[in-house]
């Protein structure tokens, strides 16, 4: 074959490539021109281009990184053609880690089936982790997460997140809104992996409103011996001076309902930075705060208290955030200690100082609903910041 010939037949072959998929028609009409079955070279050559042009990293239209494969290729590895690649030939492909699958690859990403649309289909999507040896601890950060909300007592019944593993305390079942959350999950500290973790969303139907279930879960994998290992008990842990913590499902107030999940019992932990001794706890917003109601008060009680925030004892009966050792105003002997915050407020001024370390936000709420709902609790969202030691 001389080189103009071969030029032609190049020409010929990305002509018929890099025809759109809608344009079945042209398609056809060129597939007539050039019979594959009586030019076999052909497939030679268009096969050289695609290995060229493959496997490289490209840009998805929904902005993740994907690779260029032939889009035959892509979706036999259950990938999704998320755009072109070079001259049409290979697709951008974008590999999801979905439903059913396995992996022990740190930095692996679990997105819902039809990602990034919404499902809306009754199923249970169930993945599979197994760890890497040298791997104490799985961090799970949520970039997306809707699902349906809780019910009226607060519990997901509708669609709900569930991780399993065998090691390690309970973990709470989630739902609800919760992007930006993440969570620790001991894995124990065995160099062989025979506790896999099974992370599984189970979905019920369309969910109502403007919501869309949809999620994009960043799983990373912490070595035994890195910094970065949670303490014991926590199961969410900040390391930084200063930052937020929101409770699961915080967001806007949804009428006669509590967004803020029943029968939790979780610490969140902050790393206490060098040189310092305190923490501040503010509401992010001024009504940032509502967790818990003091059954025991009276409704006299309540209907006269011109801030309906409790602490202390009053918050013994139903839901509290633990907090050891806070007081409304810092180094002031005569402010009491409290280690119980509850209500529709923290403290009267939306703040609490501590001195009592580790740093640890304790969140608990038990199996009654009823009351959370009656007053719209909505969870909390609040701002630590670490204060320096008093020489
Ligand atoms: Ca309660």
């Amino acid at each position: 074959m001389n080189l103009s010939m071969l030029l032609v037949v190049i020409f010929l072959v990305i002509s018929y490539d890099s025809r759109a998929e809608g344009q079945k028609s042209a398609i056809t009409v060129t597939n007539n021109f050039i019979n594959r079955t009586s030019f076999p070279w052909i497939h030679g050559i268009s096969n050289l281009f695609t290995f060229y042009q493959a496997y490289r990293p490209c840009q998805t239209e929904f902005n993740t990184t994907g690779t260029c494969l032939a889009k035959s290729d892509c979706l036999a590895r259950n990938g999704m053609a998320a755009g072109a690649c070079v001259a049409g030939v290979t697709v951008c492909c974008d590999l999801k880690f979905t439903c059913g699958g396995r992996t022990d690859k740190n930095g692996t990403i679990f997105v819902n089936q039809k990602y990034p649309l919404a499902d809306n289909m009754t199923n249970t999507c169930q993945i599979t982790i197994e760890k890497q040896p040298n791997v104490c601890q799985l961090r799970l950060d949520f970039d997306e997460f809707t699902l349906a909300q809780p019910d009226e007592n607060g519990q997901c019944t509708t669609d709900s997140f569930m991780i399993r593993t065998s090691v390690g305390e309970r973990l709470p079942i989630l739902c609800g809104e919760n992007p930006g959350q993440h969570l620790y999950i001991d894995v124990g500290s065995g160099f062989i992996n025979s506790n896999p973790v099974v992370l599984s969303v189970v979905t019920n139907g369309a969910i109502g409103g403007d919501l869309e279930r949809r999620w994009r879960i960043k799983i990373n994998m912490v070595p035994c011996d890195s910094l970065n290992m949670a303490p014991s008990g926590c199961l969410q842990y900040f390391r930084s001076p200063s930052g937020t913590v929101q409770s699961f499902n915080y967001g806007r107030l949804i009428p006669n309902r509590a967004r803020y999940l029943s029968n939790l019992r979780y610490t969140a932990c902050i790393r206490t930075e060098e040189n310092f001794c305190g923490i501040k706890w503010r509401t992010e917003q001024p009504n940032s705060f509502s967790w818990g109601w003091p059954v025991n008060q009276s409704d006299q009680t309540r209907k006269n208290a011109t801030v309906l925030a409790f602490a202390g004892g009053h918050c013994n009966s139903d839901d509290y955030i633990g907090i050891d050792q806070a007081t409304y105003e810092d180094n002031n002997p005569l402010a009491l200690d409290e280690d119980r915050f509850c209500g529709l407020g923290l403290m009267h001024h939306g703040q609490v100082f501590s001195r009592s370390k580790p740093f640890q936000l304790k969140v608990r709420s038990n199996n009654d609903h009823r009351l959370n709902g009656k007053q719209s609790q909505q969870g909390f969202d609040l701002h630590f910041t670490q204060l320096p030691c008093v020489l």
